[in-house]
């Protein structure tokens, strides 16, 4: 994939980006096709962090221009918000500090009308389980993109496993994440961008919903599962 503005983004030449990104939502760009433009320059900046061609204060840079050019970007309003949507908790785990990816999938689901909370970064598993009860379901996007950060993602989930309220969390990881990283924390799901996290919400939400306007679901699919789990859980992960 070849750019103007990958190569202004790796070049970090801010005022370049800014110029193109504005130019482009003048024109009507699809706001989401920018972004991956964007983030494929910050990728070969952290390529090149890599190769020991750039230093840490280029990895700074590549991220003031991410956030810089990301103040541009508007996603078109959208009132067909979900008539019942499940409660969307955001978190950048424990050790980890980048949130460049989690504000823009912030900004995105706020312009579908769903407000998840955001709890912010480097967020340990203890301050997440607060915000999480017995009584109501939720979608619990943890996002991490340093190798550190699985073994924080696998300690929360532990802990809601321990406090008896993993039955009533779907947990769907995301940032540099893979299958294996899934597997390895014992996560549900793992997104790679924000339309598919949205996508993949709006779905867990419908199931919900679902399954709360027609409990028989639920009695009927507990027959078929020996390890008891909430409605949420199961009825996503029979469809998965
Ligand atoms: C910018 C950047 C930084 C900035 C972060 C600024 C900030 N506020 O976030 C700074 C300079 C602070 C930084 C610091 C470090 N970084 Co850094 N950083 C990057 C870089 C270049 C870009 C990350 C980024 O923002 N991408 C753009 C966003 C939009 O992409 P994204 O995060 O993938 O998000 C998309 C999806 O994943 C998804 N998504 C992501 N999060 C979420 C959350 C939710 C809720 C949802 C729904 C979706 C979602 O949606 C987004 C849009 O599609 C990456 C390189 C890379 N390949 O990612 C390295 C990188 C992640 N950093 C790296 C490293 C090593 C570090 C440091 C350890 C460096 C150091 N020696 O200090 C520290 C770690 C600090 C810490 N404890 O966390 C390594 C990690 C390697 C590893 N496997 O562990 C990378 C991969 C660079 C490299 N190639 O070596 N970094």
């Amino acid at each position: 994939m070849e750019d103007q503005l990958i190569d202004a983004v790796l070049e970090l030449n801010e005022d370049l980006a800014i110029d193109i990104v504005s130019q482009r939502m003048r024109e009507g760009v699809n706001p989401v096709s920018i972004i991956s433009l964007v983030q494929e320059g910050v990728n070969r900046v952290g390529i090149y962090y890599n190769q020991g061609r750039y230093f840490i204060a280029d990895l700074i840079m590549s991220g003031l221009i991410f956030k810089e050019v990301i103040k541009l970007i508007q996603f078109p309003p959208e009132d067909s918000a979900l008539p019942q949507p499940v409660k969307a908790i955001f978190a950048t785990v424990e050790r980890d500090i980048h949130d460049i990816g989690k504000n823009i999938a912030v900004t995105y689901f706020n312009s579908k009308g769903i407000h998840p909370v955001d709890l912010g970064v480097n967020v340990p598993p203890a301050v997440i389980l607060e915000h999480i009860t017995k009584d109501e379901p939720v979608v619990l996007f943890l996002s991490g993109l340093i190798t550190s950060s699985y073994y924080s993602m696998k300690k929360t989930i532990h802990l809601l496993k321990e406090k008896n309220l993993r039955g009533n969390v779907i947990v769907v990881i995301c940032g540099l994440v893979d299958e294996e990283v899934k597997n390895y924390v014992e996560a549900d799901y793992f997104v790679k961008d924000i339309v598919e996290s949205y996508e993949l919400y709006v779905k867990l939400s419908a199931d919900y919903k679902r399954i709360s306007a027609n409990p028989e679901l639920l009695l009927s699919s507990q027959k078929l599962h020996s390890r008891p789990q909430s409605s949420i859980h199961q009825e996503v992960r029979e469809d998965a």
